[in-house]
């Protein structure tokens, strides 16, 4: 394994401009430069004393929508309030570049679509859409708490955010398309994600099964961190545009 600071390392570059088929799968960290808390660290000022994964579940749901609803209301906020930063531009300009190029996120924030990424796969949802707990309908569109939940317009059930919570199926075609492309890919970028939620933490696993150059892009390291060929231990926002610009230049 290479790890690179930033001075990109030239087996990495070299294997890279080899690579046509290419898959990026972004986690949270590739939306911290703009601003919106990575997942482990959802937990700021009001929401301090509660554990994100205590609250990203259909359980706590059950038990008090109207508080999982309140969390998810402020981080709609926040999002709608960040901008794309140069990673994701970075990634949405590569889409032009690299016509093999599969944009897979766990991200529920939009920011890759914000951004100018048209084909995107998200695994885990998004968070700006409601979806009804019993008939599936989804809306979109913001409302207020203060008359309680709000129910659907067509059975009136409970609306809930469109998410996938713990222990709940990731929808079976974007995983069945991720996965296939892992296993196909030339190389596989993992960009800051902790690595340690499945079933998307098995993709790079795939793509190492498939034969794929796997790259690492994270300032801190995680469980997948000794499997990889090339770490780079950097920001999303300053790394990925480097890391294109010295493989696939703009022309
Ligand atoms: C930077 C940076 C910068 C910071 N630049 N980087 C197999 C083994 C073990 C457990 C399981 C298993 N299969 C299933 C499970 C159970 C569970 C699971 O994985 N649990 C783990 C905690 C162990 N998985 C599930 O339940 C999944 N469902 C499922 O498998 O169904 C079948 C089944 C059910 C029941 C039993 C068995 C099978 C569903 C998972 C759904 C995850 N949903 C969430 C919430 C979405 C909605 C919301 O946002 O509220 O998705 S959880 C949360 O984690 C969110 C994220 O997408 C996901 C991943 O987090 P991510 O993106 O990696 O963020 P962080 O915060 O963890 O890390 C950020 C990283 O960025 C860090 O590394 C930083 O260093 C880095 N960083 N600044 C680059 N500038
Ligand atoms: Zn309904």
């Amino acid at each position: 394994m290479t790890t690179t600071r930033l001075e990109l390392d030239e087996g990495l570059i070299e294997a890279l401009r080899r690579s046509h088929r290419v898959v990026v799968l972004t986690g949270a960290g590739v939306s911290a430069e703009s601003g919106v808390p990575t997942f482990r660290d959802a937990q700021t000022g009001l929401w301090a004393r509660y554990d994100p994964e205590q609250l990203a579940t259909p359980e706590a749901f059950r038990r008090d929508p109207e508080l999982v609803w309140r969390w998810y209301l402020w981080r709609r906020e926040l999002v709608e309030a960040a901008q794309p930063n140069p990673g994701h531009v970075a990634l949405a300009e590569l889409e032009a570049r690299l016509p093999g190029l599969v944009l897979v996120t766990q991200n529920v924030d939009g920011l890759h679509r914000r951004a100018g990424s048209r084909r995107v796969i998200e695994l885990h949802g998004d968070l700006t859409r409601n979806r009804c707990v019993s008939c599936s309908r989804s809306s979109d569109g913001p409302f207020d708490l203060a008359p309680g939940v709000p129910r659907c317009a067509v059975c009136g059930d409970l609306l809930r955010p469109d998410v996938v919570w713990f222990g709940e199926m990731l929808p079976a075609a974007a995983m069945a398309e991720a996965t296939a492309a892992a296993r196909a890919s030339d190389a596989f970028l993992s960009v800051g994600t902790s690595s340690l939620v499945f079933p998307a933490a098995a993709l790079p696993y795939e793509a190492l099964t498939g034969g794929a150059t796997v790259v690492e892009v994270n300032p801190q390291p995680t469980p997948l961190t000794p499997r990889v060929h090339h770490a780079v231990h950097g920001p999303a926002g300053v790394a990925l545009p480097a890391l294109f610009a010295a493989v696939w230049p703009a022309v």
